[in-house]
């Protein structure tokens, strides 16, 4: 095996000497995510807008039977073009059958940071407990994946066409801590509030930087969410979404759809019937979310962890 996970070298220089990092997925910048040409516009904005906050951004995906964190630009492009969604348990046989090219997903993108390193990432709407989930069982991988791994999590809550109060219920089960970004109440990705109400109100990235170190010293295991809503001016109607998303889901049911193609039938479908309208909004709150997650890079790296009682160190 020829090294099962690579490592830009941009990357590799900024975690080996404790310059912030941000890791990206790639799903959201395929095809998969978001419509051409707004997938590469988006990784753009989010890239540019890391690197303006002082941090280093590192595109996840798999790229020739390797795990690649901290895409190159030929690397990226091949990414874009993506159609093969890779989740948490699809890095190792993805990997081992040689997939040329794989874009990961939170579940995917979170276990690959962890493996490099890098204690933040970011992106626009994670995964969660889907509606009807009595009936399809279906919850998404990306929340054992942050209960998991020690990262911090910066979305704008969970994608639209969930169920936002099972899934804050699952991250309580789960042990995962939901941060809200200036705000008390849980983001419902389009709209700025809608969710449930939050306990936890940060408001600057030390706090999150020290929430992160203090359980890592009390030997808790896994991330934490930040709920980072999206800026008012790229809000949409909350009742437009609904409709929308009624209709998207109908769709998607109509053909059939299941399993890992559920998420990006709905999301091409919603950007269907709003006409695009989803589309700016999408790019907008993955931009906030990505300078929310390189001011907790930056706190992180200036507050050491602590060493463990026990741990020799
Ligand atoms: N939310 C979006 N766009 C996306 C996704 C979420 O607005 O592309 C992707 C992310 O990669 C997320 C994945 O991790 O969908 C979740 O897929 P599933 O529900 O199959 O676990
Ligand atoms: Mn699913």
């Amino acid at each position: 095996m020829d090294g099962a996970l690579q490592i830009g070298s941009e990357v590799a220089d900024a975690v080996a000497s404790g310059t912030p990092v941000v890791a990206l997925e790639s799903t959201i910048f395929s095809e998969l995510g978001l419509p051409e040409p707004a997938n590469r516009q988006c990784f753009r904005r989010v890239q540019a807008a890391v690197r303006a906050s002082g941090a280093v951004p590192a595109l996840c995906g798999v790229l020739d039977g390797r795990a690649v964190v901290g895409a190159n630009f030929a690397q990226a492009e091949r990414l874009f073009g993506g159609s093969v969604k890779v989740g948490a348990r699809d890095l190792g046989p993805g990997v081992a059958s040689g997939l040329e090219v794989g874009v990961t997903t939170v579940s995917a993108t979170v276990t690959l940071a962890a493996a490099a390193g890098i204690e933040v990432f970011a992106t626009g709407g994670i995964g969660g407990v889907h509606r009807g989930v009595g009936l399809s069982g279906d919850i998404s991988a990306d929340l054992e994946a942050i209960a998991r791994h020690r990262v911090v999590v910066v979305s704008s809550g969970v994608k639209a066409f969930l169920d936002v109060s099972l899934t804050f219920e699952r991250l309580e089960t789960l042990g995962v801590a939901v941060l809200g970004w200036r705000t008390d109440r849980f983001p419902a990705f389009y709209v700025r509030d809608g969710g449930p109400e939050l306990s936890s109100i940060v408001s600057d990235g030390r706090q999150v930087a020290a929430a992160l170190r203090s359980a890592a010293a009390l030997g808790h295991p896994g991330g934490i969410l930040v709920a980072n809503p999206i800026p008012p001016e790229a809000e949409l109607d909350r009742d437009v979404v609904a409709a929308a998303v009624a209709d998207a889901e109908a769709a998607a049911r109509r053909d059939g759809v299941s399993g890992a193609d559920v998420t990006p039938a709905v999301l091409t479908a919603l950007t269907e019937v709003t006409g695009g309208t989803v589309v700016p909004a999408n790019i907008a709150l993955a931009e906030s979310n990505a300078v929310v997650a390189a001011e907790i890079a930056v706190a992180l790296v200036r507050m050491p962890a602590e060493p463990r009682p026990g741990s020799g160190a």
